[in-house]
């Protein structure tokens, strides 16, 4: 049955097929390295697709390279073919190969992505917000927020997207997983890095001018260091907290008319003539009847031709007073 079959010729036409196609995959470096669990087995999952794909690309290709050139037309031949009838068999074969060939890749992914997503217990939650054109990274407990992802090796992070304006994705190459961040919903992936290093973060779809460099970056490091990271930063955190509540107790207390009077000469003068009882480049401040808070607001804000921020602390307590004395 197999007498007519050409074996040496296709066998010749399928080694060089398979060698452009097998150089074109192994030459090239297609993916980044897999620096995650799950890049892991979403790489192994896409080369298995490939060399499926190169095995009946060869097959088909040789033989369809072989036919056409055996059995192309002569120059002046212009009847049609003689009519052939199907073959059974082959049919059957073709059709029952590629059915059993899509099950076996049906399940596979289907493992791939329940492993993938499966949620572990000891996991390391970050907010990630995306907003045009940068990313920030909230650690919610310990209230740090920051521009560069920090992330333990060897342990599950889940990374909520959010966005604070139009689409964003965030990728990491080497981590293999990608995620939309869409305004007004919460998109969750999961990311189990596993190697110590340092991997951009890129904005992975088009999301206006700045889009190209919406870029920050993840460092993955020891389960140590990243204690001592998130120690450091969150107490960094509560010293800023405590700074800030600190200064507006300053500014809030009641202030002293005649130190005010001083600051008043030095910061404001310039503009409110005669220590404020006359208009200058700034109106006149007697009979004004503000309260402490409108002029402490004032001063920290500014206003139209005033800039803002001219006093603070004890310094903005006092000046407030001091206006308050002229009323
Ligand atoms: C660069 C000039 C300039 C300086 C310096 C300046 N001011 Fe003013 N200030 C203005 C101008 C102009 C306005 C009017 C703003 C407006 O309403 O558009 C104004 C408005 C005010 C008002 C509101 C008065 C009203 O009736 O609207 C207060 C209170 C005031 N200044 C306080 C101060 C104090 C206190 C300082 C110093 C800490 C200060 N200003 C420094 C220019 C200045
Ligand atoms: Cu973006």
């Amino acid at each position: 049955m197999y007498k007519n079959v050409p074996f040496i010729p296709l066998a010749v036409i399928a080694i060089i097929v398979a060698a452009i196609t097998a150089g074109q995959a192994l030459l090239i470096d297609w993916l980044p390295p897999a620096d995650s669990v799950e890049a892991g087995r979403t790489f192994t999952l896409l080369w298995f697709l490939f060399w499926c794909s190169v095995v009946f690309f060869v097959i088909v290709t040789s033989v369809l390279i072989y036919a056409v050139w055996k059995w192309r037309a002569k120059d002046d031949d212009l009847e049609d073919g003689p009519p052939t009838h199907g073959n059974t068999t082959l049919e059957v074969v073709w059709t029952v190969i590629p059915s059993l060939l899509l099950i076996v890749v049906a399940v596979y992914g289907y493992i791939v992505l329940e492993r993938n997503e499966a949620v572990a217990a000891d996991r390391v939650t970050v907010d990630v917000y995306a907003q045009q054109f940068n990313w920030t990274y909230g650690y919610g407990d310990a209230g740090i927020e920051t521009g560069d992802l920090v992330l333990p090796v060897n342990r599950q992070a889940q990374l909520n997207l959010r966005a604070r304006d139009v689409i964003h994705d965030f990728w990491v190459p080497q981590f293999g997983i990608k995620g939309d961040a869409v305004p007004g919903i919460t998109h969750t992936i999961w990311i189990t890095p596993n190697k110590v290093g340092t991997y951009p973060v890129v904005c992975a779809e088009l999301c206006g001018v700045g889009h190209s460099v919406m870029r920050s970056k993840v460092t993955v490091v020891t389960e140590q260091q990243y204690a001592a990271w998130l120690a450091k930063s969150s107490a960094k955190v509560k010293a800023g907290a405590a700074a800030a509540t600190a200064a507006a107790k300053l500014e809030t207390a009641p202030g002293d008319a005649a130190a005010g009077k001083t600051v008043f000469e030095a910061k404001c003068g310039g503009c409110h003539a005669e220590l404020g009882k006359k208009a200058g480049v700034g109106p006149a401040l007697v009979g004004i009847n503000w309260s402490d808070e409108q002029i402490r607001t004032q001063v920290k804000n500014g206003k139209g031709a005033m800039p803002g921020g001219l006093a603070s602390g004890t310094d903005l307590a006092d000046v407030v007073a001091y206006v308050q004395s002229i009323q």
